[in-house]
C-alpha cells in the first residue's frame, strides 16, 4: 500500500542532528578537526560494549545499507557472528565499498574528503561488531585526493593509538588499509570488488555463498558502503532510538542525498529520510530550473533505477518504501533531475551505452542483452524502428532481468522499462515522425519493403 505520510517530519533536519558536519570539507578534515567535531569520543567505551551490543544498537537504529540495496545493516553484520564463529580459525574482514561509480552518486566522495576520520572510526566500530581484524577500504581509482585523505587519516589514527594494536586502549587489535581500484564500475558489485582486492579481474561471483561465509581471501567478510560504515560510531554514541526517530518505520535515519541536473542549486546534503521529494528539492536546491511545471522527470536513486514523471515526483517521499510503491527505488539517494529540455529517449539510451560498456561479459544475457539494448535504444532515439519493436525491447529486458550473475543486468533493464512505462507515447511519436519524414519503413534498423 502507498502510505505517503511520514510519521515524523521535523521540517528539515536540524544542524545538531547532522552526522556529517564537515561534508563539504569547509573545516579541518584532519584529526584535530575531527576531534573537535566529536569523532573518536569515547570510542573505547563503544568497543568494550562488545559485538552483540553494537549490533543490537545498529538493529535498533533501523539502519539499512546506503549503497543501493537497502539491506538491514544490523542483520547483515550479524551474519558474521553465527553460532560457533569463535572456532573458525579464519581471519575475518570488513571491506568498505568506496568504489562510488553509480552515475549521479557523489556522496561517499564528500565523506572521504571532509570527514575521513568518521570512516576510519566507523571501520573500527563496525569491524569490532563483526569480530574482524582488519578493514580494507576499496576506493575508486579516480578518487585520488580522497584516497590521499583517507591514508592521511589512517596514518593519524595509527599514530594516535586509535587503530592498530590495542586500538583506543580497548585491548582489540584492528588494522585499516586503503586499496585503489582501476576504473571499472562493476568493481562496485561486492563480489567483483572482492575478486579485484584479491588481485584478479573484477568479475562477480555467484551468490550464495555470501561474503559472510566465503569472502575476501576465502574468509568471512562483510562488504558495506562508506556511508553505512561512517554513521556507525554516531549511532553507537547517540543510540539506536535516536537514529530511528528520523524518517519513518523501516525507512529510518538521516541520509546523504546528491542532487544533480536541472535544479537551481545542485547539492549534496544530509536530510532525514522520508521527506517529500518536492520539498527536498525546494529546501536544498532552490527548486527546478524554470519552475516545477518545467520538470520532465526524475531518476531518484542513481541511473540504475526507473525514472518517475512530474506527477509522481510531486507526491513521492524519499525513502525505500514510498519509491518502491511508485515503481522505482531509493538506490544510492542520487537524484537526477531532468527538465523539459531533456530528450528522455536519448538520456536512457546513454545509460544503455554505459551498461553495455561496463558489463564484465561473463554471463550471456547481460553481455549480449546490454549490446542489443544499446543498439535498439540508439535507433529509437532517431525513431528508426517499428512500433512493435518497443515490445520486443521490453521483452528483451525481461529476458535479462533476474537471469544474470549480478545486479548489473537488472540495472541495465530497469531504466528502459521505466522509460516505456512513463514515456512510451513519446517513443511512439518519434517512430511515427521518422516514418513521416523519411517515408522509410524500417525493422531492426533495416529498410524493408513489405512489413
Ligand atoms: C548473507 C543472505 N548476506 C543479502 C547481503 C549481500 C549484500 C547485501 C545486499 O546490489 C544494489 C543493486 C544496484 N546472507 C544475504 C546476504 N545479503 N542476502 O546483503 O544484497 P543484494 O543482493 O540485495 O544487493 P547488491 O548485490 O549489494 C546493490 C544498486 O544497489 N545500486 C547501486 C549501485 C552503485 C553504488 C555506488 O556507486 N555506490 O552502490 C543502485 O540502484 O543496482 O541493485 O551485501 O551480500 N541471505
Ligand atoms: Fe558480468 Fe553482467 Fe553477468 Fe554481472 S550480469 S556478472 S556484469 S556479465
Amino acid at each position: 500500500t502507498v502510505t505517503d505520510t511520514p510519521v515524523h517530519i521535523h521540517g528539515g533536519l536540524r544542524d545538531q542532528d547532522r552526522i556529517f558536519t564537515n561534508v563539504h570539507a569547509r573545516n579541518d578534515w584532519k584529526l584535530k578537526g575531527a576531534l573537535s567535531r566529536g569523532d573518536w569520543h569515547r570510542t573505547k567505551d563503544i568497543l568494550l560494549q562488545g559485538d552483540a551490543k553494537i549490533i543490537q544498537t545498529i538493529k535498533d537504529s533501523g539502519l539499512r545499507g546506503r549503497g543501493g540495496a537497502g539491506f538491514p545493516s544490523g542483520l547483515k553484520w550479524s551474519f558474521m557472528n553465527k553460532p560457533g564463529w569463535e572456532k573458525d580459525p579464519r581471519p575475518r574482514y570488513l571491506v568498505v565499498n568506496a568504489d562510488e561509480g553509480e552515475p549521479g552518486t557523489c556522496k561517499d566522495r564528500e565523506i572521504m574528503r571532509g570527514d575521513p576520520h568518521k570512516l576510519v572510526e566507523g571501520c573500527l566500530v563496525a569491524g569490532r561488531s563483526m569480530n574482524a581484524t582488519a578493514a580494507y577500504i576499496y576506493i575508486r581509482g579516480e578518487f585520488i585526493e580522497e584516497a590521499h585523505r583517507m591514508q592521511v587519516a589512517i596514518d593519524e589514527a595509527y599514530a594516535a593509538g586509535l587503530i592498530g594494536k590495542n586500538a583506543c586502549g580497548s585491548g582489540y587489535d584492528f588494522d585499516v588499509y586503503v586499496h585503489r581500484g582501476a576504473g571499472a564500475y562493476i568493481c562496485g558489485e561486492e563480489t567483483a570488488l572482492i575478486e579485484s582486492l584479491e588481485g584478479k579481474q573484477g568479475k562477480p561471483r555467484l551468490k550464495p555463498p555470501f561474503p559472510a561465509d566465503v569472502g575476501l581471501f576465502g574468509c568471512p567478510s562483510t562488504v558495506a558502503n562508506v556511508e553505512t560504515v561512517a554513521v556507525a560510531p554516531t549511532i553507537a554514541r547517540r543510540g539506536g532510538s535516536w537514529f530511528a526517530s528520523f524518517g519513518r518505520e523501516r525507512n529510518s535515519g538521516t541520509k546523504l542525498f546528491c542532487v544533480s541536473g536541472h535544479v537551481n542549486n545542485p547539492a549534496v546534503f544530509e536530510e532525514e529520510m522520508s521527506m517529500p521529494l518536492k520539498e527536498m528539492l525546494e529546501r536544498h536546491c532552490g527548486g527546478i530550473r524554470g519552475g516545477w511545471d518545467n520538470l520532465k522527470g526524475i531518476i531518484p536513486g542513481g541511473c540504475s533505477v526507473p525514472v518517475i514523471n512530474r506527477e509522481v515526483s510531486a507526491k513521492v517521499l524519499m525513502d525505500y518504501d514510498s519509491l518502491k510503491d511508485h515503481g522505482t527505488a531509493l538506490g544510492t539517494g542520487a537524484i537526477i533531475v531532468m527538465d523539459n529540455s531533456v530528450d528522455m529517449i536519448k538520456a536512457i539510451a546513454r545509460f544503455a551505452k554505459f551498461y553495455k560498456h561496463e558489463s564484465c561479459g561473463q554471463c550471456t544475457p547481460c553481455r549480449e542483452g546490454t549490446t542489443w539494448m544499446m543498439n535498439m535504444m540508439d535507433r529509437l532515439v532517431e525513431g528508426r524502428a517499428q512500433e512493435r519493436e518497443i515490445d520486443m525491447l521490453l521483452e528483451l529486458t525481461k529476458q535479462v532481468e533476474g537471469h544474470t550473475i549480478c545486479a548489473l543486468g537488472d540495472a541495465a533493464a530497469w531504466p528502459i522499462q521505466g522509460l516505456m512505462k512513463v514515456y512510451r507515447p513519446e517513443v511512439e511519436a518519434r517512430i511515427a515522425e521518422f516514418k513521416a519524414k523519411s517515408g522509410d519503413v524500417v525493422f531492426g534498423g533495416e529498410l524493408v519493403k513489405d512489413i
